[in-house]
């Protein structure tokens, strides 16, 4: 390796392996590399960590963070991509074989994780004084896989092996304390670089251990279970994951987790105010705050109080009007299922200080409000405790001097409904702050094609820090761009062709239309109504084969949460229809479906630059934003939705020419549902009787398990309750536009014209405007580079 970057990272694979580079395995290049890279980070690492905390900081709490991948991410950032390609071709490897070995981290479920990724990677870009704090889930979101069409999760051990981005700090542990136990909380930390800056920012994830290796005594009293059983109840704080979306599920770990790690997190930043401040917690908020990523860090506030009441000693006042300065809530989502409550008594087994604090700012409340003239009713509705729950969101809304919500449309939902009263009470709380995904990991890095496109284009690659800059390319381009643009859509079709082969051994053609759903499996979202129309369509083939149709390739990726039984029947039926469809002769492979398994930000970046329609196609009012859509249009493919979350603002972006929407509005809904009958829309819509009795007259194999019998009944039987997502009322409007899109697609010149627009106008989708935004305006933090 001839450069000086070439020698570091020999040095680190032999110190790794003990072996030269050329007899070392390619997991050990991987580790040595990217040691190599962490140790070029380390001084401006320390120093733009120094250089924070002396100032006011903004901390991002999240009980999830879905980092993927992080060596090209790091690399891409410091400008050195080519010089690791470089070092290691001078070995004769790969830098793209190495990069594979990496992990994902999948310390998260899916929008509301790989949003706090994003905003981490914008914050560092925008030399901003942010740190991440959440947990060290020793196994991450579960690993899927199929059996006969089945989900089966498996444990995923991500870090079981060295993983040199994490760095522990020993030195920094605390103790969090529970009625019942006490655990240190030992951080590790994530550098956190950004594109084109020294700054370093950090993610600091904790992760519990005992404070007692073992019990002795017991041990030498030969009880040796006994011996270990604290230690293993300590080690299950940060084991794992829970691996629940939208639906909430009481689980006495689960509070554990997310008290463990706001306790930590808070003493740090107390003792690192008293550090540079004093012993007065008076001022802390003019030094800090909190986001809090939904209501799940929400018992960070009542441990504010206590650390501030009961360890530096502020009266209640004093204490509370810090918390009413400190704290800002995000919400995401509109789904009454997914509000989280818990039980009275599983505090009070847990932390019973918490609980009198609790109670006590429900006590408040209530006189509070009741002085405010408000009725009984009302007060009981809003109260933070109510029927023996503790309710996470209300003490959020109470406590926070800051409420947002996801996109436009979803804020105006939630002071409308989901938070009405308090909106009511304090309107200007409210703030949106529409999502964005960084363009660095979800451009550049992914799509290196259209990245040097859009270089060469605009002349420099300014876009990278500054999305907007696009917009002004979006006219006037010479003809050759859309030509450039096709060819590089098609040659990373071709890619994702060979990388679907040797995963899941699919055969796929290039030259048809990619048409793709990658999200968490939900009913909200509709999967089957996509499945639906891949089934009419295979029987609409199958009628007259001589059906002028572009040949169509359907890819799925989506995890179903473990207990969501019909979630898993929506999986089983698309690998049903895959079967069913790919090997069938008469079709003569025109339509082809593929299920990713295992979906993760990692396969997302193989997906997204192959895309040619980005289906986003939820049930109006339901999906608060969603950022596939964004990541999509930013690579040029085309968006098929409804008028929900982002995709309203992705219209107004781009146009009625450049996008595809379809189905109810979220106005029209309550009416429609009125009147509704599924019945009427399976014997009267063009094809869905077919699609219908399929789920159940043989033509679909469900092993027996009766969940195809299943889904047909929650979509037929009950009325104008029943199809409570709208699949049936909405299939002929979905059927027409895709039907529309696809010929559409034919016309590949106006198509490319389309993608360059939605490319071009993705400029507000990037998440460094979504965190200017709350720097500027919630946490009133500024940019503080380093030298
Ligand atoms: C709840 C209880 C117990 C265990 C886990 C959970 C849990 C875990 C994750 C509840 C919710 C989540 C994640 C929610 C989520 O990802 N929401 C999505 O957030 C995105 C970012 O704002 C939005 O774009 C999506 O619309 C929203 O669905």
């Amino acid at each position: 390796m001839s450069n000086d970057f070439g020698c570091d990272v020999a040095a680190q694979v032999r110190a790794e392996s003990g072996r030269p580079v050329d007899s070392s395995t390619t997991m050990e290049v991987w580790q040595g590399l990217s040691r190599a890279v962490v140790s070029r980070v380390a001084t401006d690492w320390n120093r733009t960590t120094r250089q924070y905390r002396a100032g006011r900081m903004e901390h991002y709490f999240s009980a999830e963070f879905l980092m993927g991948r992080a060596l090209l991410n790091n690399l891409s950032n410091l400008g050195m991509v080519e010089q690791a390609r470089s070092a290691l071709a001078a070995h004769g490897i790969n830098l793209s074989d190495v990069l594979d070995q990496e992990p994902d981290a999948a310390l998260g479920n899916g929008g509301l994780g790989r949003l706090a990724a994003c905003f981490l990677d914008s914050c560092a870009t925008l030399d901003l004084p942010v740190d991440g704090y959440g947990i060290l889930y020793r196994y991450g979101l579960f690993r899927q896989s199929f059996s006969d069409g089945f989900q089966v999760e498996e444990p995923d051990s991500w870090m079981e092996d060295e993983y040199p981005f994490i760095i522990r700090r020993e030195e920094a542990k605390r103790v969090v304390h529970y009625a019942d136990l006490d655990v240190y909380a030992v951080p590790y930390d994530m550098p956190i670089t950004g594109y084109g800056t020294k700054n370093v920012n950090t993610l600091r994830l904790w992760k519990a251990e005992p404070i007692r290796e073992f019990d002795y005594d017991a041990f030498n009293s030969q009880r040796f279970t006994d011996a270990i059983v604290d230690r293993e109840r300590t080690m299950d704080i940060s084991r794992v994951l829970y691996p629940n979306d939208t639906t909430y599920e009481g689980k006495v770990l689960r509070v554990r987790q997310q008290y463990f790690f706001c306790s930590a997190s808070l003493q740090e930043m107390v003792d690192n105010y008293v550090e540079h401040h004093g012993a007065n917690l008076n001022g802390f908020a003019d030094f800090n705050s909190i986001q809090l990523n939904d209501t799940h860090p929400v018992l960070a506030i009542p441990e504010l109080m206590r650390l501030l009441m009961d360890e530096h000693g502020l009266g209640w006042d004093a204490a509370w009007a810090v918390v009413r300065r400190t704290f800002a809530y995000t919400n995401h989502t509109v789904l009454a299922e997914a509000l989280e409550t818990w039980e009275v008594s599983i505090f009070e087994r847990l932390f019973p200080r918490i609980v009198e604090i609790v109670r006590e700012i429900d006590r408040r409340f209530r006189a509070e409000m009741a002085e405010r003239g408000l009725s009984g009713d009302l007060v009981e509705y809003m109260a933070p405790v109510s029927g023996g729950r503790v309710r996470m969101a209300w003490i959020a809304c109470y406590a926070s001097y800051s409420i947002n919500g996801v996109a436009a449309l979803h804020t105006e939902i939630i002071k409308r409904e989901t938070l009405k009263p308090w909106h009511d009470l304090w309107p200007e709380r409210f703030n949106n702050k529409t999502n964005g995904v960084t363009p660095r990991r979800w451009l550049k890095q992914c799509n290196p094609r259209l990245a040097t496109l859009l270089d060469d284009v605009t002349g420099s690659d300014a876009w990278v820090r500054d999305l907007t800059v696009l917009g002004r390319f979006t006219d006037d381009v010479p003809e050759t761009v859309y030509d450039r643009l096709t060819e590089i859509k098609r040659a990373n079709k071709v890619d994702f062709a060979t990388w679907v082969a040797r995963r899941e051994g699919v055969e796929i053609d290039p030259e048809a239309i990619f048409d793709v759903q990658i999200k968490r499996l939900h009913e909200y979202k509709r999967q089957l109504l996509n499945a639906f129309y891949i089934l009419d369509l295979y029987f609409r083939l199958k009628a007259d084969p001589e059906l002028e149709v572009p040949s169509r390739v359907f890819i799925f990726g989506a995890k179903a949460a473990p207990g969501y039984i019909r979630a898993k029947a929506v999986i089983k039926l698309i690998n049903s229809i895959a079967e069913l469809v790919n090997d069938d002769p008469a079709i003569n492979g025109r339509l082809k479906v593929v299920f990713v398994h295992n979906y993760n930000v990692s396969p997302a970046e193989h997906i997204i630059p192959a895309a040619d329609v980005s289906e986003q196609i939820s049930m109006a009012g339901k999906e608060a934003s969603g950022t596939s859509n964004m990541k999509f249009m930013m690579n040029g493919a085309l968006t098929l939705g409804t008028l929900d979350g982002a995709n309203v603002e992705i219209l107004d972006a781009v146009g009625d020419d450049n996008a595809y929407i379809f189905g109810a509005t979220e106005e029209q809904l309550p009416g429609l549902r009125e009147s509704y009958d599924p019945v009427w829309h399976y014997e009267n819509v063009p094809g869905l009787k077919r699609v219908l009795d399929a789920l159940v007259d043989g033509t679909l194999d469900d092993n027996g398990s009766g969940w195809f019998a299943d889904l047909r009944r929650s979509l037929m039987e009950g009325g104008n309750q029943a199809d409570t997502y709208y699949v049936l009322g909405d299939f002929e409007s979905y059927r027409t536009t895709k039907d529309a899109m696809a010929q559409d697609y034919l016309d590949q010149r106006s198509w490319a014209r389309k993608a360059w627009v939605n490319i071009t106008r993705s400029g507000r989708f990037s998440s460094d405007r979504t965190i200017s935004d709350y720097a500027e305006n919630v946490w009133k933090v500024s940019a503080s580079p380093v030298k």
